[in-house]
């Protein structure tokens, strides 16, 4: 495939959705085709999987059923967008991608990454993101900006240490897999954490441009 993905990862309120949009104008404006998208979603089908991940219930949701519906949006999303936009040779930016399902499914709730191995092997081949940008901060100002914008979705009703070890999950895999990840300190203002997209540009490009 000719295009190149890349994803956006970090805890609640780290600031992925506003800075992809401005990481998609600086692309554009070098003269780029950026497609931007999100996970779970993507799809008007997979967006309904959204929906159900999303939206807290009365029955609990069993840990099993969410990663697999996660998955299922996944490959829908893979199908219809990701894998065509990148055959077109699109840069493609990701709000999340597999890298949160072993954050938040493997980190957060306890399950086993070979698991999670096992269905991203069968739902992805063998396509992986080329680059992800993890945006990192601590989970009480993630957690602070999430609650300023009202009702909490599902996920954002659980306590601090599930997010402490999804945070911890998406650090170490960083830290196991150094060139396909960049550590964005997403605590900081978001003129700062722009500074340091500007710094990464060149490299995106180089990398957009074969
Ligand atoms: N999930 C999963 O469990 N497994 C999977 O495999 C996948 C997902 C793919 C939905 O994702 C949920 O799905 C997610 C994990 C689960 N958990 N939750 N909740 P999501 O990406 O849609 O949800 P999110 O992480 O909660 O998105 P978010 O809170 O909107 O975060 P964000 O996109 O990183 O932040 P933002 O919308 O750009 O910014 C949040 C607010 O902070 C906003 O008011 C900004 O103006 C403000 N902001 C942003 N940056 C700054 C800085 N630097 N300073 C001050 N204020 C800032």
């Amino acid at each position: 495939m000719s295009g190149l993905f890349i994803t956006l990862e970090g805890p609640e309120g780290a600031g992925k959705s506003t800075n992809r949009e401005y990481l998609a104008e600086c692309l554009r404006r070098q003269g780029l085709d950026v497609l931007m998208t999100r996970e779970p979603g993507g799809t008007p089908l997979a967006e309904r999987i959204r929906e159900l991940l999303l939206a807290p219930s009365a029955e609990p949701m069993a840990s099993d059923t969410e990663l697999l519906l996660v998955f299922a949006a996944r490959a829908q999303h893979l199908a219809q967008v990701i894998r065509p936009a990148l055959e077109r040779g699109c840069v493609v930016l990701c709000d999340r991608f597999t890298d949160a399902t072993y954050a938040y499914q493997g980190g957060g709730r306890g399950l086993s990454t070979s698991r999670i191995a096992v269905l991203e092997a069968f739902v992805q081949g063998d396509l992986r993101p080329d680059l992800t940008l993890i945006f990192d901060l601590p989970v009480e100002v993630g957690l602070a900006r999430a609650a300023a914008r009202g009702r909490l979705d599902r996920f954002e009703q659980e306590g601090q240490a599930f997010f402490q070890a999804v945070r911890q999950a998406y650090l170490q895999r960083a830290a196991a897999e150094p060139q396909r990840y960049r550590i964005i300190d997403a605590g900081q203002s978001l003129a700062q954490v722009q500074l340091s997209l500007d710094v990464l540009l060149p490299q995106l490009l180089e990398l957009a441009r074969g």
